[in-house]
């Protein structure tokens, strides 16, 4: 039988000496954390969680009744565990400090509870993201800020996401390499299913919401542009299109059989800055497509090199099969010669 993720987690902290007890225990209680939500996800329509609220977040987007009820559960199962200094989500304006009735510890963590919650009520796929940092060495005796969050990607010792969808999975890197478990149901536990995923190099299948492509910069609707010219083009090959609008779903498909994910900033007021959010999505999941041997820019630098400058910005996103992005990555500077 398959390493349960406890094993894994044990065996990773004793013989490679890579992750802290504190570290495999803030894994485990994430992991739990996913475990309740998807059991709470499919539920659906049986558990009266399908739906929207009257509340918007701070994104200015209207809440999923999934929505909250996932962040409560991820913060009810991680702030009780003595390893962590605070919290922040998608769902909350500012940070979650652990309470005073636990104790504190040095690690702080992001998550976006349930990413693509669009297709949450048309039963498709969605996913939970994380992102883990170490807060300064100065943390204890005071509280966290918003300002201890502020790291750049390359930064963070863990990241991964669980995906609901015909399975669920948790997807994880501790910084070497990237490991997925598969929940076994009968057990209720875990099970490593796939150790050492890597992303392809090459692919010919790319994930772009196409309906943006009259407000995309040069470089990114000429890539698209060469890939739909297929065989007749320049790129000689036929090339496929898949699109799920769950970030998590479109990365899950890319570490398991390659592609490339767009979500560009564009022209639109709204999307100057791209429409994923940097600390709890785009950092953890180039954090992931990196140790899966891929590529994660934002047309002009390296994601994980982006120092960020608020709790929620936004950012654009290009990552995947390593081939394409570095491809892709030349079409910006050639447009950054031509201004
Ligand atoms: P969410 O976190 O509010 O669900 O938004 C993020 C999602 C991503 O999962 C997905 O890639 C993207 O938004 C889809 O956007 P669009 O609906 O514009 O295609
Ligand atoms: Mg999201």
């Amino acid at each position: 039988m398959q390493n349960s993720l406890t094993q894994f987690l044990i065996e990773q902290q004793r013989s490679e000496q890579l992750i802290e007890p504190e570290l495999r225990l803030l894994v485990e209680l994430v992991a739990r954390a996913c475990k309740r939500i998807g059991h709470v996800i499919s539920k659906g329509a049986l558990g009266d969680v399908l739906g929207s609220l009257e509340s918007e977040n701070v994104q200015g987007e209207v809440q999923k009744k999934l929505d909250v009820i996932a962040n409560e559960i991820f913060l009810e199962a991680n702030e009780w565990g003595g390893h962590l200094a605070a919290l922040a989500s998608e769902e909350m304006e500012t940070i979650h400090p652990v309470p005073n009735r636990y104790p504190k510890g040095e690690y702080l963590i992001l998550f976006d509870p349930i990413d693509g919650s669009s297709n949450v009520d048309v039963n498709l796929s969605v996913g939970t993201i994380f992102s883990v940092l170490k807060a300064p060495d100065d943390i204890s005796g005071r509280d966290a800020s918003e300002a201890d969050f502020l790291q750049p990607g390359n930064r963070q010792v863990a990241a991964g996401y669980a995906i609901y969808g015909p399975q669920t999975q948790l997807v994880i890197t501790l910084g070497r390499g990237v490991f997925g478990f598969t929940l076994d149901r009968e057990m209720g536990s875990w099970r490593l299913t796939h150790p050492d995923m890597r992303v392809p190099t090459k692919t010919t299948e790319y994930a772009i919401n196409a309906s943006n492509a009259r407000h995309w910069d040069e470089p990114v609707r000429q890539y698209i542009e060469d890939c739909l010219a297929g065989t007749d083009g320049g790129r000689e090959s036929d090339f496929n299109m898949r699109w799920t609008a769950s970030m998590v779903a479109d990365v899950h498909r890319i570490l398991t059989r390659g592609g490339v994910f767009l979500y560009p900033s564009d022209s639109r007021p709204s999307v100057t800055e791209g429409k994923l959010r940097l600390l709890y999505e785009a950092n953890p999941m180039a954090m992931l497509i990196e140790q899966a041997g891929g590529g994660a820019i934002t047309g002009d630098q390296r994601i994980l090199d982006v120092q960020p400058i608020g709790l929620h910005q936004r950012v654009s996103v290009i990552l995947g099969s390593a081939d394409e992005v570095s491809r892709i990555s030349k079409l910006y500077e050639a447009a950054r010669i031509d201004l």
